[in-house]
């Protein structure tokens, strides 16, 4: 049988570099888009960078982006892909708030795009395509656990793009037969997160401080409820999803959810150091209370953690918590990673990254000392 070819947009980003990896081990050949940057932007997946001078590559980068109809077209006709996985996205729902116009044509109408691209040059029987829909279309709550039949009610404007792109999936699957489908995936992290989300900022700063470092970390709503998975389970039900007999949307998360307090309070118990947080809203922070790592000690009583209303949203999403058990019973999909198997891999990472740093700065080279 010959090699399926898998296109896979976002493919410099956290579940793009873990899916590559996935579906080379599986013998796909794997093309995937990435921008173009004034500064390399492939950290990710450079150990899967194959010498473009050498023959019958399995993994090919192309330049392009979710906002160039022209691009996104021509590289469909040349790939011929059998399996498309469109993982591109401004995925930052913050920031969405600061850019929604951009994110809206990248999330929303970048969908449509590839949509319509497949139609364009009739692939409508040959290609299927997996659509990163997200659990921030649920919203302000309205059922726990969110399942498939949960209503939307999306708050950010990366929220509402992304509604718009779940629909625009159904919509051409009904229309023109298209096998599309969505993934309804909840928050999942990893080491290689991007740095600006929480679990990421949180277990980068833990480590920082712990090795004196940095002082303090801020941080916006710690009520926020999330329900956290690995990200090398989810890009396998990606995959997954595109394998089955039906094209459908499916729910994937682990059905626990955790505050950001309690994620907090974990990574700092990876390194012996037990919290205390007193006060109330802005006015919360975070202690020392104890330290039983011989190489991480802290001053007693040392401020750690402070509120800071930066990070507040316009409007937050305060509870999600999925219910994957579609999934579970029709695909066989479960998770093999905990939220403390999640919390410990990455601050396992981290601290070794943080070492380096400053192991670096010790030297006298200069670090990377931005932390958002
Ligand atoms: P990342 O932010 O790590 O990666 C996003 C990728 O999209 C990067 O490769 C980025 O490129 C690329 N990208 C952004 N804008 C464009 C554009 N205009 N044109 C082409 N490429 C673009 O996200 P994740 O890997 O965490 O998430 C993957 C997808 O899944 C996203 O669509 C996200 O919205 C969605 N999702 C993620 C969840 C999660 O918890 N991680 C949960 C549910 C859905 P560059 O590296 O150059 O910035
Ligand atoms: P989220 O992830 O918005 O759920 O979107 P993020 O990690 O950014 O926020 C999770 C929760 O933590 C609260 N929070 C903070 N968030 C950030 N980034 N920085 C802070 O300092 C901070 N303090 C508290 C937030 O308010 C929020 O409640 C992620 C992205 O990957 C999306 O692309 C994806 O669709 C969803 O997960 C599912």
């Amino acid at each position: 049988m010959s090699q399926k070819v898998a296109f896979i947009t976002g493919v410099t980003g956290q579940d793009g570099a873990y899916l590559s990896e996935f579906l080379l081990k599986k013998d796909y050949i794997v093309h995937g888009l990435k921008r173009r940057s004034s500064l390399f932007n492939t950290d990710r997946i450079d150990h899967l960078y194959q010498d473009p001078h050498i023959e019958n590559r399995n993994f090919i980068l192309h330049y392009g982006d979710m906002t160039d109809s022209t691009n996104l077209i021509r590289l469909i006709q040349e790939i011929q892909p059998d399996e498309i996985y469109n993982l591109a996205a401004m995925s930052h729902v913050h920031v969405s708030f600061e850019m929604p116009e951009y994110t809206a044509n990248a999330d929303g109408i970048g969908t449509l795009r590839l949509l319509d691209a497949i139609r364009l040059l009739g692939l409508e029987k040959k290609t299927r395509i997996y659509q990163a829909s997200t659990s921030e279309l649920y919203g302000k709550v309205q059922e726990v656990p969110q399942s498939e039949t949960t209503p939307f009610y999306p708050r950010s404007p990366y929220a509402v793009a992304k509604m718009y792109a779940f629909w625009i999936t159904v919509n051409y699957r009904e229309a023109y037969g298209i096998y599309a489908c969505n993934g309804i995936l909840f928050n999942h992290e990893s080491p290689i997160r991007g740095e600006t989300f929480v679990t990421r900022k949180i277990t980068r700063a833990t480590s920082r401080i712990a090795l004196g470092m940095q002082d303090k970390l801020y941080l916006g709503n710690l009520d926020a409820k999330r329900d956290w998975g690995h990200a090398k389970d989810y890009v396998r039900m990606m995959w997954m999803i595109l394998q089955a007999d039906e094209a459908e949307d499916w729910v994937i998360a682990t059905g626990k959810t955790t505050t950001v307090r309690d994620f907090v309070r974990l990574s700092f118990a990876e390194v012996g150091i037990e919290l205390e947080f007193k006060g109330e809203g802005v006015d919360e922070k975070a202690y020392v209370k104890s330290c039983s790592h011989p190489d991480y000690q802290l001053e007693i009583g040392k401020e750690v953690l402070a509120v800071d209303p930066r990070y507040f949203r316009p409007t937050e999403v305060e509870l999600l918590i999925g219910d994957a058990s579609k999934a579970n019973k029709k695909l066989g999909w479960e998770c093999q990673y905990d939220l403390a198997d999640l919390v410990k891999d990455m601050m396992q990472s981290d601290l070794h990254l943080m070492k380096k740093d400053q192991y670096l700065a010790d030297a006298d080279y200069r670090t990377l000392n931005y932390y958002e």
